[in-house]
């Protein structure tokens, strides 16, 4: 592995959570290794967190970061949720000195193309940007009405739980700056699933920093199988209420909150 190369303080690092996704880890970061490297010559990395997957996806993954000086992997030995894979490549990249950090599925629902718009969005002032299904632009191909029922509906359920204007609170395609994750106490995070997503955001809204949403066009996989289960839809249902009545530490800095639904081609800022 070629963990001597120098990390470039500032640098964006996009954190890839994997659980057997031998078929796509390869081009994936292929893909989004080539829109990082066009957005931030100045230096990028990607760090897969893998979670002991049986399929050797860690096994790609270390060789990739054996070619790559980008390319960096944390193994987890047990399947343990999306959440605590991201908490702790967060904690990784924030170590190794990340100015931004993303979040993306490695199953190609997220378009790497688009990773250059979210970073765009941060750059230009927002604090946290989020891909978002449900603004103009946005969108889900390929899904049935059952499926974009369950999505949009914890969508809407936690937007009026939780008081928000985001529009698409489940969605995992994410641009953080820095200060945010920062400001986030990673211990008391409890949510596994979808809730990860909605916890993070509503944490990052309460702590009075700008949330943007970038439209974004959702794909199912092609290949590989879905983790996807009414386990981890049900957790958000229990979880997102206990967000709303204050099971969490208390926002530090509330600053000018955004919390306007708002694709980054708008020129208007909503404030709440
Ligand atoms: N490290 C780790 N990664 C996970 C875990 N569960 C899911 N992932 C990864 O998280 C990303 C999103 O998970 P998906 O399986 O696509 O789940 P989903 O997006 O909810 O469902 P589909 O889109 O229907 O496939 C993928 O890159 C998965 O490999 C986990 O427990 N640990
Ligand atoms: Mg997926």
């Amino acid at each position: 592995m070629s963990d001597s190369t120098p990390d470039t303080p500032g640098a964006p690092w996009l954190i890839l959570p994997t659980y057997d996704e031998a078929e796509n880890v390869e081009a994936m970061l292929a893909a989004a290794g080539e829109v990082l490297a066009e957005a931030a010559p100045e230096g990028y990395r990607i760090l897969v967190v893998d979670d002991g997957s049986p399929d050797g996806t860690g096994k790609i993954a270390d060789r990739l970061a054996s070619e790559h000086d980008w390319v960096r992997v944390l193994h987890r030995t047990e399947k343990n949720g999306i959440g605590p894979a991201y908490l702790a490549g967060f904690r990784y990249a924030l170590d190794h000195g990340a100015g931004y950090v993303f979040e993306m599925d490695s199953d190609f629902s997220h378009d790497p193309a688009d990773l250059a718009r979210l970073l765009g969005a941060v750059r230009s002032g927002a604090d946290l940007a989020l891909g978002s299904r449900y603004v103009p632009g946005g969108g889900v191909t390929d899904w049935g009405l059952l499926r974009r029922f369950i999505s949009e509906g914890g969508s809407t359920y936690a937007r009026l739980v939780l008081g928000l204007r985001v529009r698409d609170l489940t969605g995992g395609f994410k641009c953080f700056r820095r200060e945010v994750l920062e400001a986030i106490h990673f211990d008391s995070v409890r949510s596994r699933g979808y809730a990860f997503q909605v916890e993070l955001t509503y944490r990052a809204v309460r702590a009075g920093y700008r949330v943007v949403e970038v439209p974004i066009v959702f794909r199912d996989r092609e290949r590989g199988q879905s983790k996807m289960s009414w386990r981890i839809a049900a957790e958000a249902m229990w979880l997102v209420p206990l967000l709303r009545i204050g099971r969490q530490p208390p926002s530090s800095s509330p600053a000018a909150v955004d919390t306007g639904a708002q694709s980054a081609r708008d020129e208007h800022t909503r404030t709440a």
